[in-house]
């Protein structure tokens, strides 16, 4: 991490303590205009400050940056929280899946909360160094409760867990962060369900963290590709139009392998979606036309991406587990190696599985997806964690003691003004 990056944070806290310090010398120099009756709402405001000046030290120190997935429903979100994780441990399915939130902490021990919600179905608790095949399936079980039963008990909440997980991207991906950064992800619903009782935090949750919005390039029905771009347009509203806080993959571009003309079929999709998010997005929220311009946009093909780390796992059982599904389902992908090996995945041995997790790796253009999450974090780190720390700075004091100060000397200033005026009007009247 850059020096000029301290720099930054140094001076938000040198800010925050010079604001702390013109409040001593004002209430003390305002005090002598006011009446003691004051002094226990000054005690009080001078004691908040005190409190969220040193929480906001803390947090500038141990700054949070939050990675969240968004984007339609079935488009790759959670694919790609296990691609940033390592490993298989939020469900993935055909259709709907996700339910609520799935945040995941950054330990090098694993374990699960399912938090406890009003009217829970479902099993609630927490386990500790759970593997991450269990994991999968508490979290399946728990999702697919909430799913069955949200139509009949409109109000239920939806499930909120936490998974304590040592994921690859903070141990591969070489981030710069400075020393005391946490990291953690965020895998939410489809856009379509964040409106869902007990999901409208979701947003919240999105605005301090850095969305990889996820597009399902497989979609192909003009009509749906509309109302989805739509989605992303809405998305992209409530979250404010900042380019820093968003990175978009055009996800699942696998698809376009079987084209008789790939990749110029790819290709052109990539130009005209690029073309249309922007068009759309700068249609709607003309004042973002500059930052719009600027927003990023990369190919992806999560699942591969993911095989091509299952394949080169230790545990021969799970890769070869992984080397079937890639046959299975990415044979485009891997259709020059596959010319050479058996046609029994489990005969593949570790040269050929390497081979084969190498061209899934590249072919899904995983690589440069890292490259440019990584480059966009670095580069973008302050406006990603500070904001919200100074956001609850303000409500914890800052907006309160600034809101006091304009209004108590502005009453100071009329009653003083009054006093003019009457003195003014006798020094007439003398005169
Ligand atoms: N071909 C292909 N399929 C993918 C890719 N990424 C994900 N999928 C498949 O797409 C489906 C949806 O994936 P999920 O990760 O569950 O999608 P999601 O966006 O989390 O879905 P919801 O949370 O239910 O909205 C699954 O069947 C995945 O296996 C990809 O890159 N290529
Ligand atoms: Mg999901």
């Amino acid at each position: 991490m850059s020096n000029q990056v301290y720099q930054v944070f140094e001076e938000v806290e040198f800010k925050a303590k010079l604001l702390a310090q013109y409040w001593n010398n004002f209430h003390i120099e305002i005090s002598q205009h006011l009446p003691e009756t004051y002094q226990p709402e000054i005690q009080e405001l001078s004691q908040n400050l005190e409190t969220a000046l040193n929480q906001l030290i803390d947090e500038l120190r141990h700054p949070t940056l939050t990675l969240a997935t968004t984007g339609t429903t079935s488009s790759g979100k959670s694919t790609l929280v296990n691609l940033l994780c390592g490993a298989e441990i939020v469900p993935v399915a055909v259709s709907e899946m996700s339910a609520g939130t799935v945040t995941i902490e950054y330990s090098p021990e694993k374990s699960l909360i399912i938090h406890e919600t009003p009217g829970a179905l479902w099993e609630c608790g927490e386990w500790r160094g759970i593997s991450e095949d269990r994991i999968y399936q508490r979290l399946y079980q728990v999702m697919i409760s909430y799913i069955e039963n949200r139509e009949t008990q409109p109000n239920l909440p939806c499930p909120q867990s936490t998974i304590y997980y040592p994921f690859r991207l903070l141990k591969e991906f070489n981030l710069e962060l400075p020393e005391g950064t946490k990291v953690r992800i965020l895998d939410l619903p489809g856009l379509a369900y964040v409106g869902d009782a007990g999901n409208a935090d979701v947003i919240k949750q999105c605005r301090q963290a850095l969305c990889i919005v996820t597009y399902n390039s497989a979609e192909t029905d003009s009509q749906k590709v509309k109302s989805l771009l739509q989605e992303v347009v809405q998305q992209v509203k409530e979250l404010g139009g900042s380019p820093a806080r968003m990175l978009f993959t055009l996800n699942r571009i696998d698809v376009f392998r079987a084209d008789r003309n790939w990749p110029e079929t790819e290709n052109r999709f990539f130009e005209n979606t690029i073309r249309s998010i922007k068009n759309e997005l700068t249609e709607q929220l003309k004042e973002y036309t500059e930052e719009i311009e600027k927003l990023e946009v990369v190919k992806l093909s999560t699942w591969p991406a993911l095989l091509s780390l299952q394949v080169q796992n230790h545990d021969d059982i799970y890769s070869a587990d992984a080397c079937k599904k890639a046959d299975n389902h990415f044979n485009g992908l891997i259709e020059d190696i596959l010319e050479d090996l058996s046609r029994n995945t489990q005969k593949w041995n570790r040269h050929d599985r390497n081979r084969v997790a190498e061209a899934l790796w590249q072919k899904s253009y995983a690589g440069e997806f890292q490259q440019n999450l990584k480059d966009h974090i670095n580069q973008h780190f302050p406006q990603l964690v500070i904001p919200q720390i100074i956001e609850r700075f303000n409500i914890a004091a800052g907006n309160a003691i600034t809101e006091w100060s304009t209004q108590t000397t502005t009453a100071i200033l009329k009653v003083q003004r009054k006093a003019i005026n009457r003195s003014v009007k006798t020094f007439h009247t003398l005169g």
